[in-house]
């Protein structure tokens, strides 16, 4: 009787502990695009959060799912909607930097495995100091 009732006190604890980030950088929502059989290039999106009181530079991205991974930055110019590389991103101290369609994206490249809906993609994430962050990110038909 006493050992349930700590039992459950102590899933309640658990519960409503608040979830410390266990790692300084996070890619939240993140997912990438379905790619329509044959296609040589899809995109990833999704929100990079900086939980450190550090700048966070990232110098890197790679996937064993794909031969080439870059950042990638759509920007209009003139009326002309055009992609840029981004070789670096700062992430501000607790700050967020977010990859959406339209605008900043990662540019998935040579695909080595097929990526339908039922896939997942492994993403690793190199910042300027030479962690790396891996992450599981599911693809998604949108
Ligand atoms: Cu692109």
């Amino acid at each position: 009787m006493k050992y349930g009732f700590l039992l459950a006190v102590s899933i309640l604890l658990a519960a409503c502990a608040p979830s410390a980030p266990e790692q300084s950088l996070t890619f939240e929502d993140a997912w990438v695009r379905a790619m329509p059989p044959g296609a040589g290039m899809t995109a990833g999106f999704g929100r990079l959060v900086n939980h450190s009181d550090l700048v966070l530079e990232i110098t890197a991205f790679t996937s064993p799912a794909f031969g080439d991974v870059s950042l990638h930055e759509t920007v209009t110019e003139n009326g002309v909607s055009q992609m840029r590389e981004v070789p670096r991103l700062s992430i501000p101290p607790d700050g967020e930097i977010e990859l959406a369609p339209g605008a900043y994206h990662l540019m998935l490249m040579m695909p080595t495995q097929a990526s339908g809906p039922q896939n997942r993609v492994t993403l690793q994430i190199e910042e300027s100091g030479g962690q790396k962050f891996t992450f599981d990110l599911p693809v998604v038909r949108r």
